[in-house]
């Protein structure tokens, strides 16, 4: 893959790399259905490891989520992102090459009590702070201000060192010069995730994001998925349990039982501070990502 593609800047790998390092798509190699399409593992010939997703065939909103994400990512690097390694683009085939991540997703860890593994606190609080810092960088970046519109925690990926990477970036906005919020009739991204201006609305800025970012971080604490304000139960919703507890003075117990013995109350504490300001009703109320950074870190912001 020796070539790049144009106006993009990304190698280009040809298909008959991609069929040898994935056994021609076989099944066994299949990770498993991305946003538009499947993902399948593969070795190159020099035995990197590598994830390649395949747009399928007839996919019109396929096809525009694929050019947003090479779009996107090919211009971001962040130790907190996915990082892409190149495309394939023949006729019948557009595939996207990203660097394996062996791992899964963060949503496997949290959710999932067959595979019994279980994160603990140290290893939480890293992904929240790792998260936080890689959407502080698409927030702030000058050229891009990205505001990605689909974070959850199916797409925050784990490397072996269980660095949280966010990746899928088919949903992915730009906002130029003095934009700051935007508006769109087609909603699209995950309830549960989704803040109450753009659901209802479809109006959404980097604050939606930070809603997003506030729900991921409850979940991540209490492992326990939140069911979205639109849910017919949404009164027994995360959030809504979150909000009650903590102005009965009694944070902890949202806490996810399997993390109790390896608990440092103060950073739990913050992190459920900072992610009930990230959900609040009013996107003028929530703080930006560079705010949530520092507050993650830091005592003083914990109110008396
Ligand atoms: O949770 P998972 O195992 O992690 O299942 C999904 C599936 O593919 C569809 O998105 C996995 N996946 C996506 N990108 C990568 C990657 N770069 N490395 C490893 N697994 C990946 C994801």
């Amino acid at each position: 893959h020796q070539s790049h593609s144009e106006d993009l800047d990304l190698p280009l790998f040809d298909l008959a790399t991609i069929v040898n390092a994935t056994n021609n798509f076989s099944e066994d190699n299949k990770l498993g259905e991305g946003g538009f399409g499947a993902v399948y593992k593969g070795v190159l010939r020099n035995g990197q490891e590598i994830a390649v997703k395949r747009l399928s065939e007839n996919s019109r909103q396929g096809q525009v989520e694929f050019k947003n994400e090479v779009v996107y990512i090919a211009k971001l690097q962040h130790r907190n992102l996915i990082k892409i390694l190149g495309c394939c683009m023949e006729v019948d085939e557009m595939m996207l090459i990203y660097e394996f991540l062996p791992n899964r997703s963060l949503d496997c860890f949290i959710f999932d009590e067959e595979k019994g593994v279980s994160l603990d606190w140290r290893e939480r609080f890293t992904i929240i702070n790792g998260i936080a810092s890689g959407l502080l960088y698409l927030h702030r970046d000058s050229r891009l201000r990205i505001i990605h519109r689909d974070l959850k925690a199916e797409n925050i990926l784990l490397d072996n060192e269980m660095n949280p990477k966010i990746s899928d970036f088919g949903l992915a906005r730009s906002f130029g010069g003095n934009e700051s919020e935007a508006n769109t009739k087609r909603v699209v991204g995950t309830y549960g995730y989704m803040s109450p201006e753009y659901a209802i609305h479809g109006l959404y800025s980097i604050k939606s994001d930070v809603f997003s970012f506030g729900v991921l971080v409850l979940e991540i604490v209490s492992g326990k998925r939140n069911r979205g304000f639109s849910h017919p139960d949404s009164h027994l919703s995360l959030l809504g349990y979150a909000w009650t507890l903590f102005r009965d003075g009694q944070s902890m117990e949202l806490v996810d039982p399997s993390i109790a013995s390896t608990l440092n109350s103060m950073e739990v504490l913050r992190s459920i501070h900072v992610s009930l300001l990230c959900v609040q009703q009013n996107p003028r109320d929530r703080p930006e990502m560079s705010s949530v950074v520092t507050m993650l870190v830091s005592d003083s912001t914990l109110p008396h």
